[in-house]
């Protein structure tokens, strides 16, 4: 399926989706958001791609933001739509029961980083640069990023960041929690691939319902959140990648998943 503004890709079973639009440095506007929403869509309902990796095109940007020149005009219904949207798309990475990783190289800047936020984690290369600095433009984060962030890093690091629009490196963002590793940018997809293959290795229901069992479960109390794990837990015995999980330890061999 060809898109505009992203290009899906498919390598072995993950799929990468690369936003591509490097002469503003992947800045999203919407139908930036409509095509990244819509090739979501396709890896969530591909029953052959267990894992997708989000990029930017070009080595300067993963995306720098919103776009900026597409929020200049716009009244303030058309913000809120605008800002929905986002929403919308963002929580549909959030909560689709696949991983999603974000590959970060160069500028992760306001909705950018609240894209990567939105997936399940996030490694980036050295040149990397994360911020929100949506108060320089006299606006607030509109897309997630004021209650991802502080939930990422904590409420006192989010309001420090949020309130001075402050740009960090990446060392930073992995001394914050923002980002799980940082690598050289010439290794960075090599990287990032392996992993996504290693998880599309295991048994993929669990994986999956480790997902929903992490996202629900943050939501919840603790006494909740343990029923979700007890639920989920008793649920992967219904599958068939629970009894080949278990026979191929037994058996001293590889494990063959079908996630199924
Ligand atoms: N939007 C549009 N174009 C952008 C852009 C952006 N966010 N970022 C960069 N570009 C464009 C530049 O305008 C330039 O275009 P041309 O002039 O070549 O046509 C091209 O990309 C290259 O950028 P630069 O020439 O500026 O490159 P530099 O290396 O000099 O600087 C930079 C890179 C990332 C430091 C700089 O481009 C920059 O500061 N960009 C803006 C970063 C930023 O402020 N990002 C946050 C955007 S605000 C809401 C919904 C959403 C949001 C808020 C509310 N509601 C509905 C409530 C979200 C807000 C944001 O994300």
């Amino acid at each position: 399926m060809e898109f505009a503004n992203v290009l899906l890709d498919k390598v072995d079973n993950v799929a990468i989706l690369t936003i591509n639009r490097p002469k503003a440095l992947n800045a999203l506007n919407r139908d930036t958001l409509l095509d990244i929403k819509a090739a979501v869509e396709v890896f969530r309902d591909d029953p052959d791609t267990a894992v997708m990796i989000i990029k930017g095109a070009g080595d300067k940007s993963f995306v720098a933001g919103a776009d900026i020149t597409y929020m200049l005009n716009i009244n303030a219904m058309q913000a809120r739509e605008f800002g929905l949207l986002g929403q919308s798309v963002f929580s549909l990475i959030e909560t689709i029961e696949k991983p999603v990783i974000a590959a970060i190289n160069g500028f992760a800047l306001g909705g950018g980083c609240e894209l990567a936020m939105a997936c399940d984690f996030r490694i980036c290369s050295d040149k990397s640069k994360f911020g929100q600095p949506e108060v320089g433009l006299g606006v607030t984060p509109g897309f997630g990023g004021t209650q991802r962030l502080p939930r990422l890093v904590g409420t006192g690091m989010a309001k420090q960041l949020l309130y001075s629009a402050d740009i960090i490196e990446a060392d930073e963002a992995l001394r914050i929690g923002l980002v799980n590793a940082v690598v050289d940018a010439d290794t960075l997809m090599d990287y990032v691939m392996k992993l996504a293959k290693r998880i599309a290795s295991k048994g993929q229901v669990s994986v999956r319902l480790c997902k929903v069992a992490v996202n629900e479960g943050m939501q919840a109390d603790i006494n909740r959140a343990m029923t979700i794990e007890a639920d989920v837990f008793g649920l992967c015995f219904a599958t068939t990648d629970q009894k080949e999980g278990m026979s191929a330890f037994v058996e001293k061999r590889k494990a063959l998943f079908t996630g199924k």
